[in-house]
């Protein structure tokens, strides 16, 4: 039942339990945004909006010939959203899932969850809560949809777009744009851009649950360096802790973190440790002590401190709503990040308390916020723990190193949390199913605002195969986050766990990944900048084909390459000119292992060299590849600068721009410098043509002209 809104009129019919409210009242916000309003709406249990990176500003009132508008309703106490989905029309977002890319006739309850193996519920609620609808319209022409509400809630995606709420009347907001590219553009306006990470985080990293003791550590660093397997972090999991407690350190396997972390500095590492916002309820534990002199704690129904179990045992959690408790939850990392630190990884935040209904706290729990935020009960704040937790992380590690650029990981996220931390898609498991899955979870993240993310590459429970490691190890290279992740009692799935051809098989995709930097984190930039996902759908490369709406087995790096996995069969492909090239001396066509890497005809992307980590990133000396277009043209570019701190923020950085054209058989490359006040360092180029019949290369030139000769025909 949808009527025509005008302004705000209350018509309340009683009918079966549901009350429909077809007023509403809506304002424009931005070019083609509108927010709207339900009559019963109040600002109070909403507000500040935790999605929102501020309050939008209204700038008119809804166009005339705006049509599509939710209707609000409610249902036997829940508070609900309608718009219609038209015929053709492809949804996709809705956060972190299982299942497919494409999100029609799903159901998602968002109520982050501790969802090992991806097995409660059929992984329909996982760690992280979006939401935010995309929908691609029949003729490329997109929309999005956020439902500005914290609150538990439900999506489905069956007859129409439905957001079904536990909490109050809430609002929704309305992109509409010519594609889907502009959509996600605007959704980062609106909910915030991911900062610039360090260059060190784009690395390949290595985890397990856990290295411990010291001597592993090393041991680890040790051989991947040995080894010439390419790695740029090491991370501690939980077992570095004494008896599980946050801000510690086990006197018996870490004697001396500062020496550990010494070491793998030494060796061109970067430390990520491992903090939980569950903190054991112990008499004299340093952390328990202040949490509760600072009246801390996330309280009970009756007010009082909630106790609940995880890893340590009987732990009080922070109630991060409260202003005061991030800022003390903040001050904790001085000491530790003091140890030489250089990440941190904040898990068990959705949160998860093992004896707890639903393994999270008792829905009405209650947080005592703070500032401009109410005080409310926990279904109200459950989804945006995570995010204020590593809120406050930020601010902390922020703080005490004010010159670097903060890495957290975390598990639990919320539309808009891409502000302060990257995430990875948590427990997943060794099978080939979760390893396929893997793709279109992070595209739907990046097409849900969080353009940093990946698996655990090789599965993190079971025992994985030589063969499935391959696989994962050769895709999983090409992904925004890549990191190696086993769950204790697993076997070693570190690259050389596996035999002498599977550590090859490493290598090269390791190799493959460092020498892409140039072009990574020149994606990273665009995303910091405009919200675009570093890894996008291959629809992206053209909305208006239907048939590329459902491809999941393949993906655009950016919009110039394109990643066939070995294992997919028969995938859409984009039309047009798409090149495979080489990127390490791989030969993809006759590889079991190396996914195909295709570069689209007009694009030249930048390689750099081979390196072990990024300590040894330089731009000196780049490898141009170029894939003409059928006018014999191809453009580029590279974003640079110093890979940590914040002087890009005043203009420190160089973008340059790469410009090719064949004339007769002559290619030309020319480089220019065109954006940021970096000068220009001396570099040598190397352009490698991709034609169809093969490539051409020059020599090294140290010059920002370029030209090759092409073979006659
Ligand atoms: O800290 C241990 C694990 C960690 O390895 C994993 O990545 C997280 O998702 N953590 C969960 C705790 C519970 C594991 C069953």
């Amino acid at each position: 039942m949808r009527k025509k809104a005008s302004g705000i009129c209350l018509l309340l019919i009683f009918c079966f339990g549901i009350i429909y409210a077809s007023g509403q009242s809506g304002k424009l916000i931005g070019k083609n945004v509108c927010v709207f309003y339900p009559v019963n709406y109040n600002a109070g249990p909403h507000t500040p909006s935790f999605a929102l990176f501020q309050e939008p500003k209204v700038i008119g009132n809804v166009p005339e010939n705006w049509t599509f508008k939710p209707n609000f309703y409610s249902n036997n106490g829940k508070t609900i959203a309608t718009l219609p989905i038209a015929k053709g029309t492809s949804l996709y977002g809705t956060g972190e899932n299982t299942g497919s890319l494409i999100r029609n006739g799903k159901k998602v309850t968002l109520w982050n969850t501790d969802n090992y193996k991806y097995s409660i519920d059929s992984g329909t609620r996982l760690y992280q809560s979006h939401p935010w609808v995309l929908g691609v319209n029949r003729d490329g022409t997109a929309f999005g949809i956020i439902a500005d509400n914290s609150w538990k809630q439900q999506i489905e995606l069956t007859d129409s777009i439905r957001f079904i709420s536990y909490g109050p009347a809430f609002r929704v907001i309305v992109i509409q744009r010519s594609s889907p590219q502009e959509v996600i553009r605007e959704l980062a306006n609106l909910t915030g851009k991911m900062e610039m990470p360090p260059l060190w985080a784009l690395g390949y990293q290595q985890s397990r649950f856990s290295y411990v003791p010291d001597t592993r550590i090393k041991g680890i660093a040790d051989t991947l360096r040995m080894k010439k397997l390419p790695c740029d972090v090491i991370w501690m999991d939980i077992n570095y802790m004494e008896r599980f407690k946050i801000f510690t350190f086990d006197k018996v396997q870490i004697p001396d973190p500062k020496a550990v972390n010494d070491y793998l500095h030494q060796k061109g590492f970067k430390s990520i440790w491992m903090i939980d916002p569950g903190v054991k309820a112990e008499k004299d534990y340093f952390v328990y002590e202040s949490g509760s002199e600072g009246n801390h704690w996330v309280q009970n129904a009756d007010h009082k401190e909630f106790n609940g179990k995880v890893w340590p045992g009987k732990c009080a959690f922070p109630d991060f709503t409260r202003p005061e408790t991030r800022s003390w939850w903040s001050g904790l990392y001085k000491d530790f990040m003091a140890t030489g630190i250089d990440g941190v990884w904040n898990d068990m935040n959705e949160p998860s308390v093992f004896d707890g209904p639903a393994g999270s706290m008792p829905e009405n729990n209650w947080h005592r916020g703070g500032g401009d935020l109410q005080a409310d009960v926990h279904l109200r704040y459950h989804n945006v723990y995570g995010m204020l937790m590593v809120k406050a992380s930020r601010e902390g590690i922020l703080k005490v190193n004010p010159e670097k650029r903060p890495f957290i990981l975390s598990r639990s996220g919320y539309l808009g949390s891409n502000r302060f931390a990257a995430t990875w898609t948590g427990d997943n498991c060794a099978t080939v199913e979760h390893m396929k899955m893997s793709i279109p979870m992070s595209l739907n993240l990046g097409l849900s605002g969080q353009p940093f993310s990946g698996p655990d590459m090789g599965g993190y429970s079971f025992n994985t195969s030589p063969e499935l490691f391959g696989q994962w190890i050769a895709m999983g290279a090409f992904f925004p986050f890549m990191r190696g992740h086993a769950e204790k009692g697993t076997v070693n799935k570190e690259p050389w766990a596996f035999g002498t051809e599977l550590e090859d098989v490493s290598r090269t995709a390791l190799n493959r990944r460092y020498r892409l930097l140039p072009y990574f984190y020149t994606l990273f930039q665009e995303a910091a900048k405009t919200g675009m996902p570093v890894m996008r759908p291959v629809f992206f490369a053209d909305p208006k084909d239907s048939t590329l709406r459902n491809e999941e087995q393949t993906f655009l790096l950016g919009d110039d390459l394109l990643i066939i996995p070995k294992w997919a069969v028969n995938p859409s492909l984009p039309k047009g000119t798409w090149r495979t090239i080489s990127i390490a001396g791989e030969n993809s066509s006759t590889d079991k292992y190396q996914s195909d890497v295709k570069l689209k005809g007009g694009a030249i992307i930048p390689l750099g060299k081979y390196i072990q980590n990024t300590t040894q990133y330089s731009t000196d000396s780049l490898t141009l590849i170029v894939s003409l277009d059928e006018n014999g043209k191809a453009s580029g570019s590279l974003y640079e600068d110093s890979g940590d701190g914040f002087q890009y923020k005043n203009g420190e950085y160089l973008i340059s721009s790469f410009s090719a054209k064949q004339v007769g058989s002559v290619v030309k490359v020319e480089i220019t410098a065109s954006e940021g006040k970096l000068k220009p360092a001396k570099k040598r180029y190397k352009v490698v043509v991709v034609t169809n019949s093969g490539s051409v290369s020059s020599n090294w030139i140290s010059k920002n002209s370029v030209s090759v000769k092409l073979p006659s025909e």
